[in-house]
């Protein structure tokens, strides 16, 4: 039997992205600060967004930007990315958020995969965005610098056009943004999220977090993620809260910006939580302000959760998500500061869940163990141009299958145990290892290749390869290895252990056995 969410569920209108955070003006919060730059103090009113996003989404129209194209995100979180975002939403078209750490060839597949049109950035990442668009068959032309930049279009140039918006042509079934992931299997894919998906997501998190226009919220994770996307972009547009933008973790830099602009709602991956707990310097700063500490993009270890809850006096609650569900299932609501950190809490309204064991195919209940599988409104529509993957990813009946392993109690509170899928998160960032092994094997010296996730000495969940060399390959060294990758990839996903084997267990069709890598792993520590 399906595990029903124990909500009620909530209805979910048929419009675009826009209409249902833009619609009414923003009414009397129009001249209330919207978004702040945490490093600037730079402030944007929620009636000031409004005016650009309009702005920008004429601008791109009068550039020949017409429903259905997509553009490009390639920026750090500041207020202009929040703008630029709407902005290409508003032009009826569709925002790909690629990952700024990304480097030219992995920006490019992206740019490729998803038949982006435009590419907005920023004039510091401007080598690696040329780089990227002329890979991709992108003309200069193509590329609005934010910031500005000799020969290319700027924000200013957009604000300034005459134009009006277009009339909106987008309604509820049409995709909104392509964030890419790896999902279950595989090199990263563009996960197809509509505006009834994005939509539907802020208003199922609506009854379990007091988030309001008293709330300021930090926003120091991605917005290219799904979860600084919905959860702190969009949540905070739409209780009309102040979100407080963030361009990269910097401990003091984050410790003096929630103190300053007195931030009460702060979300986090784990690793954020291991400086909380431990670091000296966090006591120099009047944390108070502090109500609520949301941690999510992989497991958090209660005890920890519970060093920072008596560390800053403040409520810890951990949500469990997913890119393709855009992103948020589960959630350990404000309300029930009780329930077992370990866990991720309860399904959010709407949504139902299996857990099933993933050797027999059966449906487990409370006190088992099984595969979660998801249904909801806010489960994408599948990933694009890859029929096979979706096919393995959402069934008939329309249940996404995470990947992830949990266990449900009586009264429906779920806790993820394991994983079955092969993506790695380091750091809460995803390292798909299929990525990995095809670059390794672009190695003259290597002869194959298998990367799994095993935990470093703070518990931190990295990637491992494993390595068998070619007969020429005598000489090669798990640091030439390390290196050969860091040079070619975004550093996050930095293959960070190397051991050589003689052969990669594989199946007899010649898929990698990575549970039998895991317990080579697991035998030897
Ligand atoms: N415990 C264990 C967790 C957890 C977890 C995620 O990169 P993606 O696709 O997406 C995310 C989304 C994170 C997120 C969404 C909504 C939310 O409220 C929240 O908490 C505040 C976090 O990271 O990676 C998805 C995969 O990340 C793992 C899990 O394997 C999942 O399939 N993961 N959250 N709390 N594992």
């Amino acid at each position: 039997m399906p595990i029903r969410s124990p909500y009620p569920d909530v209805e979910i209108p048929e419009v675009s992205l826009f209409e249902f955070l833009f619609a009414d003006g923003f009414g009397d919060r129009a001249g209330a600060p919207a978004l702040i730059d945490g490093g600037s103090g730079a402030t944007i009113s929620f009636g000031e967004l409004n005016a650009m996003v309009e702005k920008i989404a004429a601008a791109l129209a009068e550039r020949g930007v017409v429903k259905g194209d997509v553009v490009g995100l390639f920026a750090p979180n500041t207020p202009y990315w929040v703008a630029s975002f709407h902005g290409v939403l508003r032009a009826n078209a569709i925002v790909t958020s690629a990952n700024s750490l990304y480097t030219p060839g992995e920006l490019a597949h992206q740019l490729g995969d998803s038949g982006a049109k435009l590419l907005i950035t920023i004039s510091p990442f401007l080598d690696r965005a040329t780089a990227a668009a002329k890979e991709a068959g992108l003309a200069d032309d193509a590329i609005i610098v934010l910031d500005g930049a000799e020969g290319y279009t700027s924000l200013r140039d957009l604000l300034g056009t005459a134009a009006e918006a277009p009339a909106i042509e987008v309604t509820g079934d049409d995709t909104a943004v392509l964030p890419y992931s790896s999902g279950t299997t595989g090199r990263a894919k563009g996960v197809i999220l509509t505006h009834r998906n994005l939509i539907a997501n802020l208003l199922q998190i609506e009854p379990l977090g007091n988030v309001s226009s008293d709330t300021k919220i930090l926003a120091v994770l991605p917005f290219f993620h799904i979860y600084g996307m919905t959860v702190m972009m969009n949540q905070g547009l739409h209780r009309r809260s102040t979100v407080v933008t963030m361009p990269k973790f910097d401990l003091a830099e984050f410790l003096r910006i929630v103190s300053e602009y007195k931030v009460q709602r702060v979300y986090i991956a784990p690793p954020v939580a291991v400086a909380l707990a431990k670091h000296p310097i966090v006591d120099q700063y009047d944390l108070s302000c502090v109500d609520v500490i949301f941690s999510g993009a992989a497991p958090l270890d209660a005890e920890l959760g519970h060093a920072v809850a008596k560390r800053l006096n403040c409520t810890v609650l951990q949500g469990y998500g997913m890119t393709e569900m855009s992103p948020v299932s589960h959630v350990i609501p404000d309300d029930r500061p009780d329930i077992d950190l370990n866990s991720c809490g309860f399904a959010v309204p709407n949504t139902e869940c299996k857990l099933v064991d993933p050797d027999t195919g059966e449906e487990v209940g409370p006190g088992g163990r099984g595969e979660l599988w998801v249904k909801g409104p806010n489960v994408m529509v599948g990933y694009l141009n890859n029929e096979e993957a979706t096919a393995a990813t959402l069934d008939a009946d329309g249940y996404l299958h995470t990947g992830d392993v949990a266990t449900v109690t009586e009264d429906g509170i779920f806790t993820i145990v394991d994983r079955v899928k092969e993506l790695i998160k380091y750091k809460g960032y995803q390292v798909p290892p299929a990525e990995l092994e095809a670059l390794l094997l672009t190695h003259d010296k290597i002869a194959d290749a298998a990367v799994i996730g095993v935990r470093d000495a703070e518990g931190e969940e990295v990637p491992k390869a494993f390595v068998v060399k070619q007969q020429n390959g005598a000489d090669l060294t798990e640091d030439e290895v390390m290196d050969f990758v860091a040079e070619r990839i975004a550093p996050h996903k930095k293959v960070r252990v190397v051991e050589f084997i003689g052969e990669v267990p594989k199946s007899a069709a010649g898929k990698i056995l990575r549970k039998d890598l895991r317990a080579r792993e697991a035998s030897a520590s």
